[in-house]
């Protein structure tokens, strides 16, 4: 497996010299100053990758090309959106990359309601309160219908911490909200949460799959000719939220998907700890059913409550067992080299981390600091190895 490191670009407080030293040697990024729905111009790719070049490492994989608003929508005449989307992955191709990380989540990506939750040994996590999110949903932008997606007691407790709340406790909650969105633009107070939500009305679940696979017919044929892959991340958390519908969020989802536009580049994303928050979804399992379409993984590992909330825990800590996980991944490296592919080898990154030490200090990219996804790389790597017998880090 090869070890990859999300990089912001110009928005990273870490830099490709420290990443050096975590041993990783594939870089993930994204031009995270263009506005979604813009060109990726090639000048612009290619200075950034020549600086990943400089510095030593491959950059084969982008995360994310976003897909507009108005593409998850079905909102009005696409041809430009669909068109700027092709030129951005032909210019893409044409500078050396060859997958594609991308997410069909409505407005928001992952969704936190604490940045910074303490830690037993020290150090802090993201977490996902059932409580906070419904807090948020029932009272801070009036969402009644959301008491149904939640336990009676979560509704409850919602209520209490809502009373409870300062305007400083729910300032916070909103800022954890939206610190899922990469770059610089789009995030939303409750106010403007609220209105963006009406843009959603009357989009359902099978409205968003019509959009999801216009989507798809629309750029898989052109992944083809660029010798391009398309990787989708799971929605973080697997399940609706705010009344939007997620349909990236089980086994049976992304079965939906690849037969969508049945195609070698129509792929996936593994993310463990986006999948394993839900506690249907068996992540070795998904891996095992989709190994053929697994373009890119992100590893890590999260811990569950009963009522819905979530933590992440350290990689190999949680419910998910890592290790079969990673045997799973192995496995198909093996199917894939026993095919002759050249490519067999599938590229993962410790996706999140724990602040540790004095991340916190540094104030990285929530979920994304150094230590803590240092310690992260340095235990996958210690499993893989152990699996598959020891090999030389720089
Ligand atoms: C992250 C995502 O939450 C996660 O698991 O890896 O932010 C991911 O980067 C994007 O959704 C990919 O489009
Ligand atoms: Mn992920």
């Amino acid at each position: 497996m090869k070890e990859g490191w999300r990089w912001y670009g110009s928005f990273d407080k870490i830099s490709l010299a420290e990443i050096a030293q975590t041993g990783a040697t594939d870089i993930i990024t994204a031009l995270h100053e263009v506005p979604y729905g813009e060109v990726w111009q090639r000048d612009t790719i290619k200075a950034v990758r020549q600086k990943i070049s400089a510095a030593c490492f491959d950059w084969t994989i982008v995360e994310s090309l976003p897909i507009h608003e108005r593409i998850k929508r079905g909102d009005g005449d696409l041809s430009g959106l669909f068109a700027n989307y092709r030129a951005s992955m032909a210019n893409l191709a044409a500078e050396g990359i060859k997958v594609i990380c991308y997410n069909f989540m409505p407005l928001l990506d992952w969704t936190r309601t604490d940045l910074a939750a303490p830690v037993a040994r020290g150090g802090s996590c993201l977490r996902f309160s059932a409580q906070k999110m419904a807090a948020l949903e029932l009272f801070m932008i009036d969402r009644p219908e959301a008491a149904d997606d939640y336990l009676p007691e979560v509704v409850e407790a919602a209520k209490i911490w809502f009373e409870q709340s300062t305007g400083e406790d729910r300032d916070r909650l909103i800022h954890a909200v939206m610190a899922g969105l990469p770059g610089a633009y789009d995030r939303y107070d409750a106010a403007g949460l609220k209105e963006a939500l009406k843009a959603y009305e009357g989009i359902g679940r099978d409205e968003l799959r019509a959009n999801y696979k216009r989507f798809l017919d629309e750029v898989i044929p052109a992944a083809e000719d660029l010798g391009l892959s398309f990787g989708v991340h799971p929605d973080d958390p697997p399940r609706d939220i705010l009344g939007l519908p997620r349909i990236v969020s089980s086994g049976d989802d992304i079965g939906w998907i690849l037969n969508a536009h049945e195609s070698p580049a129509n792929g996936l994303t593994l993310c463990s700890g986006s999948l394993g928050a839900n506690p249907a979804n068996d992540v070795p399992a998904i891996a095992r059913r989709f190994a053929d379409k697994i373009h890119f993984a992100h590893l890590r590992n999260v811990r569950k409550d009963p009522d819905g909330s979530f933590e992440e825990a350290a990689h190999l800590g949680g419910d998910t067992d890592m290790v079969d996980l990673i045997s799973a991944l192995l496995d198909e490296e093996t199917r894939r080299l026993s095919d002759g592919r050249s490519d067999a080898q599938i590229t993962f990154r410790p996706d999140h981390g724990h602040d540790l030490l004095n991340d916190a200090e540094r104030g990285a990219h929530p979920g994304y600091p150094l230590i803590g996804r240092m310690r992260g790389l340095a235990e996958l790597r210690g499993v893989i190895a152990g699996l598959t017998g020891p090999r030389k880090v720089a």
